[in-house]
């Protein structure tokens, strides 16, 4: 049975260790394989694809690609139910990515000198779906969506292959609906590397987004430090999710929001806070009776052998402890949420009341679910629609403005003894030309 944890009563090391993340491997045996795996396909491209996905998948392709025909024949082949659910899915989550549409800035930040930020669309976008224990088409709609908003030219999806050497339905039909415009197969940190640095089959994109194992994610790391390699989206992490519970709460509600998020992975985590111990014994109990009838039990029980119920002195405690953390998922399920939520600002995604379970934000609240772990949510922004565009700055200078910043500049390269930076200013304000043009 999980333990209760009384937080007041734990000493500091205690304390420290109750939230301690799962260990992530990043060893040395990683960097070097994942290193070996990017070398390989920048040496061989699609035939070291082919071969690592014909040793870490067990399926042999003769090609890398999913050609956009066989996409649409399987994405036929989805039952009407799961591309009924897709559509509401895909509907909220294009509502909500569309109004963060940016607006280009333009002002004069003194007369003459005239200042923009403007927003282009990443040229190429590569989106990784990762395979393994679950298949995920909601992550395809997470990254497909705002690529599609944001309308980067080139939207490239990669995912492991099925033992039928292709994807499921749902994925291909979700693939359609975001108008991906190539699919090829392949994973893990081979699939980044042909990303990255492109093959003949694959092109190399600009950026790189999503979900994946410690393979994936050292791999991205590694492949965005390489000169000219791409830009990647966030350090992604096993699942995280923090309840904070007050009486008022459903003990069968709680228990089953950290199972949702328990049975992603052994190595998931998940917490709950309450200033009542009635309410976290509730909880322990319905813990163990929705676990056992989960046919995912044995990753859940795992995850939940590294999770904690803890009873804090008060809510504005439990508050300063989620603060800390700072949950990928943080859900309130409180009697008067609004009085806490404007306090709790470090998390990835946020659950409202009741009525708000975890997993309505997984698939189809609107929001997307490519969030910061691992305590990410302490300086690193949730995916939007901001993350597949470039931002960048135009200025427009005319004589008259010149004239007026001319001295400053000149000052200030004078400072830094920087004489080229100077001249350019004064050569112009010494000029025919801006006698004439000033006029
Ligand atoms: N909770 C996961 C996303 C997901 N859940 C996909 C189900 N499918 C990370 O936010
Ligand atoms: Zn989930």
């Amino acid at each position: 049975m999980q333990q209760i944890l009384n937080w007041q009563r734990l000493s500091a090391e205690q304390q420290a260790q109750a939230l301690r993340r799962p260990v992530q491997e990043t060893s040395t045996a990683l960097r070097e394989q994942v290193a070996a795996i990017i070398e390989a396909i920048r040496e061989r491209g699609d035939a070291a694809l082919l071969e690592l996905t014909a040793r870490f998948d067990k399926v042999a392709l003769s090609q890398t690609e999913l050609p956009m025909t066989r996409v649409r024949a399987l994405a036929a082949q989805a039952p009407e139910k799961v591309r009924a659910a897709i559509d509401t899915a895909y509907g909220n989550i294009r509502r909500f990515h569309e109004a963060q549409q940016p607006s280009p800035i333009s002002i004069d930040t003194m007369p003459g000198v005239r200042c923009e930020q403007r927003f282009a669309p990443m040229g190429s976008v590569g989106l990784y779906i990762p395979g393994g224990s679950a298949s995920l088409p909601s992550t395809v709609l997470m990254l497909g969506v705002p690529a599609q908003i944001a309308n980067c030219p080139t939207r490239v999806l990669m995912s492991p292959p099925n033992q039928a050497g292709e994807l499921t339905p749902a994925i291909c039909y979700a693939a359609i609906k975001c108008g991906v415009t190539s699919v090829y197969l392949g994973g893990g940190a081979q699939a980044v590397a042909a990303l990255a640095m492109g093959t003949k089959s694959i092109p190399a994109v600009d950026k790189i987004f999503g979900p994946g194992n410690s393979y994936v994610t050292e791999a991205k790391q590694q492949v965005s430090q390489r000169a000219g390699g791409p830009a990647i989206d966030l350090p992604a992490g096993p699942s995280e999710l923090l309840v904070i519970a007050d009486d008022s709460a459903e003990p069968a509600f709680v228990a089953a929001d950290l199972l949702s998020q328990a049975e992603h992975g052994p190595d998931s985590q998940v917490i709950c806070l309450s200033p009542s111990v009635a309410l976290l014994e509730a909880v322990q109990k319905e813990l163990e009776q929705q676990l056992n009838a989960l046919p995912r039990r044995d990753i859940a029980a795992q995850a939940m052998a590294s999770s904690s119920l803890i009873a804090t002195r008060d809510l504005a405690e439990a508050v300063a402890i989620s603060e800390a953390y700072a949950p990928e998922h943080l859900s309130i399920q409180l009697s008067d949420p609004a009085q806490w939520l404007h306090q709790l600002t470090r998390a990835g995604s946020v659950f409202v009341g009741h009525y708000t379970p975890e997993s309505g934000g997984d698939y189809a609240t609107g929001t997307n679910h490519v969030l910061p772990t691992y305590g990410f949510a302490r300086n690193y922004s949730s995916l939007g629609l901001l993350d597949f565009y470039r931002r960048y700055t135009v200025q427009t200078v005319t004589p008259a403005g010149l004239e007026a910043l001319g001295s400053a500049i000149i000052n200030l390269a004078e400072e830094e003894s920087l004489d080229a930076h100077s001249r350019a200013v004064s050569l112009r304000l010494d000029s025919e030309r801006f006698q004439r043009d000033r006029a």
